[in-house]
C-alpha cells in the first residue's frame, strides 16, 4: 500500500495528465505496440497496422488510449480501494482480451516514461517512485483477480 504522501504524488501528476488525456493515452498505446510488437496481436482492430504514422493518425487508437487512461485514472483515484472498479477490467482482460500480467508491466513502464517526458518538472524521483508503486499495486490486484477467474498467463 501507498502512504498519503505517495497517493498525493500520484494524483497530482494525474491531474496534469488529464489536461491532455486522449493524446497521452494515444501515445502510450502506440509506444506499447512499437516497443512490444507481440502485444499488437491482441488487438483485432489494430493488428493490421504497419507503421507508427498509421497509428498516429488512427482515431480508433486515440479512442482506445482515452478509454485505457480513463479507466486507469478511475482506479488511481480509489487510492488502493479499487476492488469494485478493478473487477470488470480484470474480467475482460483475463477472459476476453487475454492480456498477460507481463503486458501490464510493459504498459506500466511506458506510462512512467511518457509522463516523465511530458512533465519533467512535475514528475521527479519521488513522484515517479510513487507512480511505479501505484501501478505495481494495480498489477498485483489484477493478477490475483486473474487467478480467481482461472486465467493463467
Ligand atoms: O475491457 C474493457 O472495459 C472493461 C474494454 C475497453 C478497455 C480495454 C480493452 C479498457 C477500459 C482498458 N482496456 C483499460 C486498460 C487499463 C490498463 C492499464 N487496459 Zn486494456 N485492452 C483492451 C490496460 C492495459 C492493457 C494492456 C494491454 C496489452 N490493455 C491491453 C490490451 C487491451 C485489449 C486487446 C483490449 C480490447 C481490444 C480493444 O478494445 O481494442 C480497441
Amino acid at each position: 500500500q501507498l502512504s498519503d504522501q505517495e497517493w498525493k504524488h500520484v494524483l497530482d501528476i494525474w491531474t496534469k495528465v488529464e489536461s491532455k488525456l486522449p493524446e497521452h493515452g494515444h501515445e502510450v498505446i502506440i509506444r506499447l505496440l512499437q516497443e512490444h510488437p507481440e502485444t499488437q496481436e491482441r488487438f483485432e482492430k489494430f493488428k493490421h497496422m504497419k507503421t507508427a504514422d498509421e497509428m498516429k493518425s488512427s482515431e480508433k487508437m486515440k479512442e482506445h488510449g482515452t478509454n485505457v487512461f480513463t479507466a486507469l485514472g478511475n482506479i488511481l483515484k480509489q487510492k488502493g480501494n479499487h476492488a469494485e472498479v478493478l473487477k470488470p477490467l480484470a474480467k475482460s482482460h483475463a477472459l476476453e482480451h487475454k492480456i498477460p500480467v507481463k503486458y501490464l508491466e510493459f504498459i506500466s513502464e511506458i506510462i512512467v516514461k511518457v509522463i516523465a517526458e511530458k512533465y519533467p518538472a512535475d514528475f521527479g524521483a519521488d513522484s515517479q517512485a510513487a507512480m511505479r508503486k501505484a501501478l505495481e499495486l494495480f498489477r498485483n490486484d489484477m493478477a490475483s483477480k486473474y487467478k480467481e477467474f482461472g486465467y493463467q498467463d
